[in-house]
């Protein structure tokens, strides 16, 4: 996806690889300057999580799983670190548990969520909601505010990765069930949401598909045990844990350290 060559070999490849995939991104209009600085946030979270996904963070996912193979409406939404970030992972995501895309950003241009959306369309994505904007999130004054009437506004449940705590605020206050992927567990959308999953969104949409398609033939009543047994309270806290403890906290690694 990138021009820049960054061999496999270097130890941090990923993250470098991320970097660039947000560079490409601002440079092709998709991707606000604002994306950079939330980047190097990000990175500097995951650094202390030990860059990998706690088995907490496990958990949430399989939860986020659960909730979006429920809902009746399921939407992800896009910005624009997102749409650079994983835009082949979001589309598949949005597949396997029926989920609408629709592309939301905070520094809103109608240039850009075009650039988005076509950026999804190239991809391979169907329908991308977004462009029409013909619907308010209440008691929100920010440009997050415009979602379509038939997406965002009508959904049950909203996958909301990367963004500020307003929105996050507004959408509850809606009734909306929210998931969040934030590497900040301190950041207010997590602390807002009903299933935080404080992990790389480069790790965390892979792994919820994963456990979506692990669960798609599941009964009903597994999905709701699921959601039911997940805790928000514990997933924040052990997630703020691995980040002081420098990525210990008692875990053992997923990706089998
Ligand atoms: O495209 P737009 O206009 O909607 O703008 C998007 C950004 C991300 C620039 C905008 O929403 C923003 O400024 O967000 P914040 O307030 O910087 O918050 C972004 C959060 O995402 C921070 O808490 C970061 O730690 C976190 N983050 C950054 N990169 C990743 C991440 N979380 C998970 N995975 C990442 N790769």
């Amino acid at each position: 996806m990138s021009d820049v060559e960054v061999p496999e070999s270097h130890p941090r490849y990923e993250q470098l690889l991320t970097r660039h995939r947000i560079e490409d991104g601002v440079e092709q209009g998709i991707t606000s300057p604002q994306g950079l600085i939330a980047e190097g946030r990000g990175e500097a979270f995951d650094y202390l999580l030990g860059e990998r996904t706690t088995e907490s963070a496990d958990r949430a996912e399989r939860a986020a799983a659960a909730h979006l193979l429920l809902a009746d409406h399921p939407v992800i939404s896009v910005n624009g670190n997102v749409a650079a970030l994983c835009p082949e992972a979001v589309i598949e995501l949005a597949e396997v548990v029926g989920a609408d895309l629709e592309v939301n950003i905070f520094n809103r241009t109608d240039e850009r969520v075009h650039a988005i959306a076509d950026h999804l369309r190239d991809h391979g994505a169907g329908e991308v909601k977004g462009e029409t904007a013909d619907a308010r999130i209440p008691g929100l004054d920010s440009e997050r505010a415009k979602v379509d009437a038939d997406g965002i506004y009508d959904a049950d449940v909203v996958l909301v990765p990367l963004e500020d705590g307003d929105r996050a605020e507004a959408l509850g206050a809606m009734g909306k069930t929210e998931i969040v992927i934030d590497l900040n567990p301190l950041s207010r959308s997590p602390r807002m949401a009903a299933v935080p999953i404080v992990d790389n969104i480069m790790r965390a949409v892979p792994n919820i598909i994963d456990h979506a398609r692990d669960l798609r033939d599941a009964p009903r009543e597994e999905l709701e045990r699921i959601v039911a047994e997940f805790d928000r309270e514990a997933a924040l806290a052990d997630a703020e844990r691995a980040i002081r403890e420098g990525g210990s906290a008692g875990e053992s690694m997923l990706d089998g350290e």
